[in-house]
C-alpha cells in the first residue's frame, strides 16, 4: 500500500503545515514509507545497521575507529556541482550575473518530473533539524526529506537533528525550509540543486554528496539564509569562527572566510607553535558563520552547525592534530582509501605510505600509483563533540563577539602574507576582489585563480553586486566594526615550494592581527593596505619559510592583478556599489604612481 504511505505509523508532530507538505511531497516522489527521524541513540543505531546491510556504509576496524564507518559515494558524484546550482527567483536579475537561474516555476516543473517515483522501493526519511544553538533566538529550523540514509546520518552529525527541531517548530508555525532530496539515479545529466529564497524552499535532486545533498549547509545556511540576511540586516557567511585566548586569559574572537579547502577547518583547530606558550585557540565553526549587530555595537556570530564535514587529505597529527583527535570515534568516511584490516587513509597521511590499500572507488591499489588512493575531495563527517579545542562558546545562543574578520585565498603569487585594510570600505574591497585558485571541492578545473568574494561566490543566494552592496551598508549598522584583513598561505617560490610553513605557524600572523586590533603593534601603510614592519612578525623558532618572500609586495604584479580586478567588476555589472571601482582605480593610481 503506497498512497496513505504513513497508515499505522504515528508521526511525531500535529504541526499541519509540516503535516500537509511531507504528504504532498511523499504523493510526488512515491517511496515504500516514510520514517520521521527522532535523533535519538537508539535511532542511529537502527540507521546504521540500515546502512550497513545495504552496503551504504562499510564498517572500519571498531576496536581502533568505534563508531566510524565508510562509505563510496558514486564516482560521478564526488563534490559540489556549481554549474548545476540553481537560484530560482522570479527575475533572473535577483540571482545576478554569478548564479545559475531558473525559474520558479520551470525549476518547480522540470524537477517534479525527476521526483516523481524516484523514491518507490525506499524509504523517505524525514530529517527535522535546527541550524544555529537550538534556544538562540537566530536559530532556523529546517526539514529535509531524503530518499538516502546516509545523508538522513550526515544530517544527524552535522545539524541538532529530530525532536530538539519538530519542539522548535512548535504546532502551528509555517516556519521551516522545506527541503527535498533524492538521490534518484544519480545521473549527472539529471542532477539539480535548485533555490527558492521567497519559497523558502530547496529541491535537489540527482547527488548524494556533501553541500549537494546535505541540505542545511550550503543551501539554507548560506544561499538561503544570505537571502534572508540581506533583507533583515544581517550577515550569512561561509566564515569558520576561532577563539583565541592569550596567557593573561583574555579572549578574541575571530571569523574567517577562505574559499572551498582553503584552510578554514585548519585555521579553526590551530594549536599554537611551542614559542606561544600559554595562548589557546578553540573552534567554535569551521564553516559558516551568522553575525548579527548585538546592543553593544559589536558584530556577534553564531555557527549554525553542529558537525565537520571536513577536507580529508592533507589531514594528520603534524597539520591538525585537533581534527586527527576529533575523527577517532562517531566519524563517518566519505571517499577515502582503506586497509584491509578497516583503517582509514589519505594523501598527506603520517608516517609511510602502505605498501596496499583499498582506493575511494573499492578498487585494490599499491603504493607508487599514478592514481590518488583518496579522492581529494575525501571527507570526514564528525560532531562538534569530539573536537578537544571546542570553544564552550559554540551553543552561546548570542554568539561570540568577533574582533577581526580575514579573508584568505589560495595564491601562488602575488598576494603577501598578510594585509590590513584600510578601514571597512577598503576591507569591503579586499573581500570583494578576493582571488583563488580552484580546488577539488567542486567539479570542474582545479587550480585556475577565480574571483571569489567572501568565498561566497558559490554561496550567495542572490545578485552579487546586491551583495557586496549590503557589506558595505553593513558599516553604518556596526557602530563598532571588526578590523579586516586579508591573507594568502598558499603563496609559492618559483620552484614550487611554500614560502610560508602554514597550519600551527598561522598562529604568528593571528597574534599580529590580534595586535593590531588592540593598537598593540605598528604596521607599514602601502597602498594595498598595512603590513607588519620588519620584526613585528613573531617568528621565534619558525622553520620552513621564507619570510621576506611570504610577505613581500611587488607592486609590477598588481597592475595585472588591478586589471583582472577590473574584469571581475564588468561581469558584476550595473549593481556593483560605485564605491568598490574606486577603490580599484585609487589603487591603480598609487600602484602606476610608484613602478613608473
Ligand atoms: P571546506 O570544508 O571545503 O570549506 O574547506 P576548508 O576551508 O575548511 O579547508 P581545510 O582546512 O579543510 O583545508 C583544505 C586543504 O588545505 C587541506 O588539504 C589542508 O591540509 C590544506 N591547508 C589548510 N591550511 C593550510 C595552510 O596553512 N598551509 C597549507 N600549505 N595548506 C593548508
Ligand atoms: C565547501 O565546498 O565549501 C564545503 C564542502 O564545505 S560541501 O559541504 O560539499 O560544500
Ligand atoms: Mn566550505
Amino acid at each position: 500500500m503506497r498512497a496513505s504511505v504513513e497508515s499505522g505509523e504515528k508521526r511525531p508532530t500535529s504541526n499541519p503545515h509540516l503535516l500537509a507538505w511531507v504528504d504532498e511531497m511523499a504523493k510526488m516522489c512515491k517511496p515504500d514509507r516514510v520514517s520521521w527521524c527522532d535523533g535519538s541513540a537508539e535511532e542511529k543505531q537502527r540507521l546504521t545497521e540500515e546502512a550497513l546491510k545495504a552496503g551504504v556504509l562499510i564498517p572500519l576496524d571498531q576496536k581502533k575507529l568505534p563508531g566510524c564507518y565508510f562509505h563510496h559515494s558514486n564516482p560521478n558524484d564526488v563534490a559540489r556541482v556549481e554549474h548545476l546550482t540553481f537560484i530560482c527567483t522570479p527575475t533572473k536579475d535577483e540571482a545576478g550575473p554569478t548564479n545559475n537561474w531558473m525559474a520558479p516555476q520551470e525549476a518547480y516543473q522540470k524537477l517534479s518530473g525527476l521526483y516523481d517515483g524516484s523514491m518507490k522501493g525506499r524509504t523517505m526519511y524525514v530529517v527535522p533539524y535546527v541550524m544555529g544553538p537550538a534556544r538562540s533566538p537566530f536559530a532556523k529550523v529546517g526539514i529535509e526529506l531524503t530518499d538516502s540514509v546516509y545523508v538522513a546520518l550526515n544530517m544527524g552529525i552535522m545539524t541538532r537533528m529530530g525532536k530538539v527541531a519538530l519542539d522548535r517548530l512548535g504546532a502551528e508555525s509555517k516556519e521551516f525550509n522545506k527541503g527535498l532530496h533524492s538521490v534518484a539515479d544519480s545521473n549527472p545529466d539529471r542532477r539539480f540543486i535548485c533555490h527558492f529564497p521567497q519559497d523558502n524552499a530547496i529541491w535537489s535532486v540527482g547527488s548524494g554528496y556533501g553541500g549537494n545533498a546535505l541540505l542545511g549547509k550550503k543551501c539554507l545556511a548560506l544561499r538561503i539564509a544570505s537571502y534572508l540576511a540581506k533583507s533583515e540586516g544581517w550577515l550569512a557567511e561561509h566564515m569558520l569562527i576561532l577563539e583565541a585566548e592569550s596567557p593573561s586569559g583574555e579572549k578574541h574572537y575571530v571569523a574567517g572566510a577562505f574559499p572551498s579547502a582553503c584552510g578554514k577547518t585548519n585555521f579553526a583547530m590551530m594549536i599554537p607553535p611551542a614559542q606561544f606558550q600559554g595562548w589557546k585557540v578553540r573552534t567554535v565553526g569551521d564553516d559558516i558563520a551568522w553575525m548579527r549587530v548585538g546592543d553593544d555595537g559589536r558584530l556577534w556570530a553564531v555557527n549554525p552547525e553542529y558537525g565537520y564535514f571536513g577536507v580529508a587529505p592533507g589531514t594528520n597529527r603534524k597539520t591538525n592534530p585537533n581534527a586527527m583527535d576529533t575523527i577517532k570515534k562517531d566519524t563517518l568516511y566519505t571517499n577515502v582509501a582503506r586497509s584491509k584490516d578497516g583503517d582509514v587513509w589519505w594523501e598527506g597521511m603520517d608516517g609511510e605510505t602502505p605498501a596496499e590499500l583499498i582506493d575511494w572507488k573499492g578498487q585494490p591499489w599499491k603504493k607508487g600509483s599514478s592514481e590518488k588512493a583518496a579522492h581529494p575531495n575525501s571527507r570526514f563527517t564528525a560532531p562538534v563533540q569530539n573536537n578537544p579545542a571546542l570553544s564552550p562558546s559554540y551553543d552561546d545562543p548570542k554568539g561570540v563577539p568577533i574582533s577581526a574578520i580575514i579573508f584568505g585565498g589560495r595564491r601562488s603569487t602575488t598576494v603577501p602574507l598578510v594585509l590590513q585594510s584600510l578601514g571597512w570600505k577598503h576591507g569591503v574591497y579586499l573581500g570583494a576582489t578576493m582571488g583563488s585558485e580552484t580546488t577539488a571541492a567542486a567539479t570542474g578545473a582545479v587550480g585556475v585563480v577565480r574571483r571569489d568574494p567572501m568565498a561566497m561566490l558559490p554561496f550567495c543566494g542572490y545578485d552579487m553586486g546586491t551583495y557586496l552592496g549590503h557589506w558595505l551598508s553593513m558599516e553604518k549598522r556596526i557602530p563598532k566594526p571588526p578590523q579586516v584583513f586579508l591573507v594568502n598561505w598558499f603563496r609559492k617560490s618559483a620552484d614550487g615550494k611554500w614560502l610560508w610553513p602554514g597550519y600551527g605557524d598561522n598562529m604568528r600572523v593571528l597574534k599580529w592581527m590580534l595586535d593590531r586590533c588592540e593598537g598593540k603593534v605598528g604596521a607599514t601603510e602601502t597602498p594595498l593596505g598595512f603590513t607588519p614592519k620588519q620584526g613585528d612578525l613573531d617568528v621565534r623558532g619558525l622553520e620552513g619559510a621564507d619570510v621576506a618572500a611570504a610577505t613581500r609586495i611587488d607592486l609590477k604584479e598588481w597592475v595585472g592583478e588591478l586589471d583582472s580586478q577590473a574584469e571581475w567588476f564588468q561581469k558584476i555589472g550595473k549593481t556593483l556599489p560605485p564605491v568598490l571601482e574606486q577603490q580599484r582605480q585609487d589603487l591603480l593610481k598609487k600602484v602606476k604612481a610608484a613602478t613608473t
